[in-house]
């Protein structure tokens, strides 16, 4: 895991993305609220989610373990100002029974760019020009319609192989307005795009 993870720091750091880091164990807020992540949305529910007791609240907020590395990226937008390109790679963990794709404790690496005028265009392009130096020129890349509540629109972003098989890797998409707002940034202002993938079983 750390190999890959170095050689995607690498790859990303020729693209010009610094690496950011944040705690494995979060507060509700971090992990859902401000990723526009409802009160009664499933990926709450304690069958999903490592909570901490409640006796272990800090300031009225009910502690996890992080369930994506989505909360570094709200750290980072309330504590650098813009432009943000950025790479947050971690581990994650998730309320599972193990099976042959799911794991209890895995890793992800997730994008952020935050600028003035970024667009879906600046997105479809770093994925691809990421696929093409993690696989290889012979590589390419696509995005798919998808939902996730913190970005709008949404995408899961699928490999080429030089066979034409494709494979999905990830999701993606424009930061949401409001996940903007909650990092303290002005959506009239600055636009930007995240994507996420895991790495354990790449
Ligand atoms: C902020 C705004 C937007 C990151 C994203 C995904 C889609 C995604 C999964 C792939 C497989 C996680 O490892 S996995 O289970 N990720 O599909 N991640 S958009 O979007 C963000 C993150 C942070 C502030």
């Amino acid at each position: 895991v750390s190999q890959v993870m170095d050689e995607l720091a690498e790859i990303f750091d020729d693209m010009g993305f610094a690496v950011a880091e944040g705690p494995e164990i979060e507060d509700d807020w971090h992990n859902f609220t401000a990723l526009n992540i409802p009160e009664t949305h499933p990926a709450r529910a304690m069958h999903d989610t490592f909570y901490f007791p409640d006796d272990k609240a800090v300031d009225g907020k009910k502690m996890l373990l992080r369930t994506h590395t989505s909360p570094v990226q709200i750290r980072v937008m309330q504590n650098v100002p813009p432009p943000i390109y950025m790479i947050m790679p971690g581990k994650v963990f998730r309320n599972e029974t193990t099976d042959a794709t799911h794991l209890a404790v895995f890793h992800q690496i997730e994008g952020l760019v935050i600028d003035r005028g970024i667009t879906l265009a600046d997105l479809a392009g770093t994925i691809d020009s990421f696929t093409k130096a993690f696989f290889g020129e012979g590589f390419g890349s696509r995005l798919r319609p998808s939902y996730f509540p913190f970005t709008e629109p949404s995408a899961e972003f699928d490999i080429q192989t030089p066979s034409g098989d494709w494979l999905e890797l990830g999701g993606c998409g424009m930061v949401h307005p409001n996940v903007l707002r909650a990092g303290g940034l002005d959506p009239e202002e600055w636009s930007g795009f995240a994507f996420g993938f895991g790495i354990d079983r790449m």
